[in-house]
């Protein structure tokens, strides 16, 4: 055999034998549920990084995985130190000698040379965990953007797609008995046409490490997961489940507690470790965002507690109402992004986050849109403490792969893990399945079937995506199909910014809406840069916005279903697409925020129309 066809049945046995030592088929154990809380071991700080544009830590000069190669060796994930001083091996990287990132965190804001990067890096962390008899230990990334391959003590873990969402192994008898470990993270934010997103977004496509990691320690058989909510339209019943995982999972007593309002039941596991319950609960405090109430809800099985803190409420639509514990309310809301514009970056944790829902409150909201992706857990648990409903999102965002299968099931994947993450959490109102999707039949079909999963997950909250319209003239239609299958009309629209209108003339569009449901505007806006002064008609500035908002009110008022808006947005946030060298340099500038923290003139113009909203729905 000549060489080159020599070489050709090497990377052939190589990839065969590759794919029988690749990653487990077995079922993985599905997220824990409010994993944080259980949390042992953080790994969070400091990671020593290798910046590798040409994959050479993955690939051999044959670009076949390392990791499928049989000799193994050369992978970066091996973390592979010279044998002896005097005989040293070739080794072309060194993470010990690597620079360091901090985690959480994108790396796009911890080094200009990292900015506009898109590619991959490696991060590798040491850490000390001795492993206990009789206990699991699950690895728990809250997000890395987009692609990660993980390793821990130099084998493969597995790999994830999806950059806003858990990822999650269990790392049980992996770990070194000596205590000494690592892990190896490959963090790749290439964008693909056939991703989720594609590769076409109007926010920055930052990489790396973005929320917290920890490894969690469970019992052989423990809580893995559990719902408890009240029932569907009704305030007198909780109803759930509690999942247990492990060998010992059936026929186990579960006791669900929730003290302060004396409740307690026992409750037993079937065959395959569940528990579903619907008990009587009259005496609960409802939750809402004037009186965000949180109770202590403690699961028990054996020697193990699960704590969360649940607040309990109703939300349903009649007509073209909103009904919060069966109450009318307006939606006064917000869009925001995931983004510390002081940074500008990634939000790093709870400090970030809880800025960015304090100046929602400032500015009057009782909603925010957690645009246009899952969001951290911490938001979610912010939300509910501090009395913010909320809209939660997927990245199906403008020209995805409709007709791609696999495309289809990473969305899903992403939305049922979103729904996983947050369905205990008081506060989401909403599971919006995308955003200004282009009507068309593929697209249809794809939607349709998302929105039909989220309400097979749960069918207590509302099913929403921000959907596209179109004009002629001064008339604006909204007839997408999709609209029937949703329980709120949402579009975005841009009078007086995209639409090529004079100011002036924004009140004079009127709306035909073909779906007798509440109307809740997703976006409008117009960017603003900070101190930068004219007159009503200079674009770009704040008086243009000012203007703007207060047209776009006028507009929106004469809307009769009108139950609420999210404008886009709160803050200023970091945009490739957004050049222009003057006004814009890299950032969207459609905030009510600068980028250094300034409330812009149109802040104070929502500000007092939610004030007037507040007064109307609530009588304050
Ligand atoms: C939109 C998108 C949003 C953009 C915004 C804009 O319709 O949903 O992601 O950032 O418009 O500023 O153009």
């Amino acid at each position: 055999m000549n060489k080159p066809a020599l070489l050709q049945l090497f990377a052939i046995l190589s990839l065969m034998a590759g794919i029988l030592a690749g990653p487990s088929a077995l079922a993985q154990t599905s997220l824990i549920q409010n994993a944080p809380a259980r949390r042992v071991l953080s790994l969070n700080g400091s990671w020593n990084y290798i910046l590798d544009p040409y994959e050479t830590g993955f690939y051999d000069y044959r670009r076949m995985p390392f990791d499928q190669s049989p000799s193994g060796k050369g992978g970066y994930y091996d973390n592979q130190k010279p044998s002896t001083a005097q005989e040293p091996e070739l080794i072309e990287y060194d993470f010990d000698h690597s620079a360091a990132l901090q985690v959480p965190g994108d790396w796009n804001s911890q080094d200009a040379k990292l900015l506009y990067y898109e590619g991959t890096i490696w991060f590798k962390k040491n850490f000390k965990l001795k492993p206990a008899a009789g206990k699991r230990y699950f690895l728990y990334f809250g997000a890395i953007n987009y692609e990660a391959h993980i390793y821990l003590n130099g084998k493969k873990l597995g790999m994830h797609q999806g950059g806003f969402t858990p990822v999650q192994f269990e790392v049980t008898g992996k770990l070194n008995p000596s205590g000494d470990n690592f892990v190896v993270v490959k963090a790749d934010n290439t964008r693909h046409p056939e991703a989720v997103p594609t590769i076409n977004t109007d926010w920055w496509n930052y990489g790396g490490i973005t929320r917290d990691v920890f490894i969690a320690e469970a019992p052989e058989t423990f809580i893995v997961d559990y719902k408890v909510q009240l029932a569907k339209n009704d305030p007198t019943r909780l109803t759930g489940y509690v999942q247990l995982d492990g060998a010992g999972k059936s026929g186990q007593l579960v006791a669900l507690n929730i003290a302060e309002a004396g409740l307690r039941q026992s409750l037993k596991t079937d065959a395959d470790g569940r528990a579903t319950f619907s008990i009587p609960a009259r005496k609960l405090q409802l939750w809402s965002p004037q009186s965000p109430k949180l109770y202590a809800v403690t699961l028990t099985n054996g020697s193990e507690t699960v704590q969360d803190k649940i607040g309990f409420r109703t939300i349903q639509t009649k007509g073209q109402d909103i009904l919060l514990n069966g109450k009318s309310l307006f939606l006064r809301g917000i869009s925001i992004h995931d983004e510390n514009p002081l940074i500008p970056g990634r939000a790093r944790g709870e400090g970030d986050l809880r800025m960015l829902l304090t100046w929602a409150k400032e500015l009057g909201c009782n909603y925010v849109r957690l645009a246009h992706y899952p969001h951290n857990e911490i938001m979610l648990k912010l939300a509910d403490e501090m009395g913010l409903l909320v809209w939660a999102e997927v990245p199906v965002y403008w020209t995805i792969a409709w007709q791609n299968p696999a495309t289809y099931q990473n969305a899903e994947t992403q939305l049922s893990d979103l729904i996983s993450m947050g369905k205990n959490r008081a506060s989401i109102v909403v599971w919006s399945v995308g955003n200004e999707t282009p009507p068309g039949e593929a697209r249809l079909k794809f939607m349709t079937s998302l929105v039909r999963k989220a309400r097979a997950l749960d069918d207590t909250r509302l099913i929403a995506a921000a959907l596209e319209l179109h004009r002629d003239g001064s008339q604006v239609t909204v007839d997408d199909a999709l609209g029937a299958e949703l329980d709120l009309t949402s579009f975005n629209e841009y009078a007086g910014w995209y639409w090529s209108d004079k100011l002036s003339d924004v009140p004079n569009y009127t709306f035909d809406i073909k779906y007798n449901k509440p109307v809740v505007i997703s976006e409008f806006g117009g960017d603003a840069l900070a101190g930068y002064h004219g007159d009503a008609n200079t674009r770009w500035s704040e008086e243009y916005q000012e203007a703007l908002y207060q047209n776009q009110l006028l507009m929106l008022s004469k809307i009769a279903g009108l139950r609420g808006m999210t404008p886009w947005i709160l803050a200023d946030f970091r945009a490739t697409r957004r050049q222009h060298p003057v006004y814009q340099n890299g950032f969207n500038r459609k905030g009510l925020i600068s980028s250094t923290g300034v409330k812009k003139k149109a802040f104070y113009v929502l500000q007092d129309y939610y004030h007037r909203m507040a007064q109307k729905y609530d009588g304050k």
